[in-house]
């Protein structure tokens, strides 16, 4: 997995891994990761900026070339922070793509703690609320005929935080945010509503809004200033709904962003985000519009 500061090496083919070996693996990344879990990270002001990706779903070759350029580039970024959702709906022709992108971010975590931040999404809180299925678990059988690699990749992928806010002023989660008025406990503390409103709520003038059989009050425009005053926080950067992909919403306080070939109509998307001064609204977030890094070539017939 490489040492802290080096960019970690991941094997992009596990079905040439064994089971023990891939159980190993995992087990370095629980010891190199933060055993006690925090809802809510506060970053203190800094100089530069954080460029910050949306979903990524298993498309572990943008990914690593999106990390590779910034975190170890000629101008590496001070943070870069993940909105989730790194596992299920692989692209084609990726083998085992949940388990190997979710172990390139633990593994991007371990080298660089104090500027990586990979962030919870629903698909990662598979056993915490009602849920999809769990690739996880299906490409561990696949593999070794047993789901337990994947199950030992799920408890490090729930242990992740739910939110993050800068001093700059934006406040980062995977979908939504704590409606309760006393979000910070709600965040340290949460329960499975507040799994739901965080990882799984979506905009209410989204066509995707009312879809997912979650029943919660959506984000509107109210709600929205109302968590942005009470959190002190101007803009919410979000990822989780493919149909509002690299808008900015109400008023330009709401952007939600994708990184994926998974729905690369919608674009894929990176957002660099000013760590100093203060913002009063997503005019100081850049947008990039990038294209999905090449498929490595396929395995040849055995
Ligand atoms: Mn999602």
């Amino acid at each position: 997995m490489g040492e802290p500061g080096a960019f970690p090496v991941v094997p992009h083919d596990l079905a040439s891994v064994d089971e023990e070996t891939a159980l190993l693996l995992v087990e370095r990344l629980s010891d190199t990761t933060t055993k006690t879990p925090e809802g809510l990270l506060e970053l203190p002001a800094g100089e530069g900026e954080a460029v910050v990706l949306g979903d990524t779903h298993a498309d572990w070759p943008t990914l690593e070339q999106v990390a590779r350029e910034h975190l170890e580039g000629a101008t590496p970024v001070r943070r870069f922070i993940l909105l989730g959702d790194y596992v299920d709906r692989a692209p084609e022709h990726l083998p085992f793509a949940s388990l190997v992108n979710a172990l390139l971010v633990l593994s991007l975590r371990a080298a660089y703690p104090d500027r990586v931040i990979a962030l919870k999404g629903n698909h990662e809180a598979y056993r915490e609320t009602p849920s999809l299925s769990c690739d996880l678990l299906r490409e561990s059988d696949d593999a070794w005929g047993s789901p337990t690699v994947g199950e030992r990749v799920l408890d490090l992928l729930e242990a992740l935080p739910l939110a993050v806010t800068t001093e700059s002023g934006a406040y980062l989660a995977h979908a939504g945010f704590p409606l309760k008025k006393d979000w910070k406990a709600a965040l340290r503390n949460p329960t499975e509503t507040t799994i739901l409103q965080v990882c799984w709520n979506d905009v209410e003038l989204s066509p995707t809004c009312g879809a997912r059989g979650i029943d919660q009050t959506p984000i509107n425009e109210q709600n929205l200033g109302e968590f942005l005053a009470r959190s002190g926080t101007s803009v919410f950067l979000r990822g989780h709904d493919p149909a509002v992909v690299g808008k900015s919403l109400y008023h330009d306080r709401l952007l939600t962003l994708h990184t994926t070939r998974v729905y690369e109509e919608r674009g894929l998307y990176l957002a660099y985000l000013p760590l100093s001064g203060r913002m009063r609204d997503l005019s100081g977030v850049r947008l990039r519009k990038i294209e999905p890094a090449p498929l490595p070539p396929a395995r040849p017939f055995r």
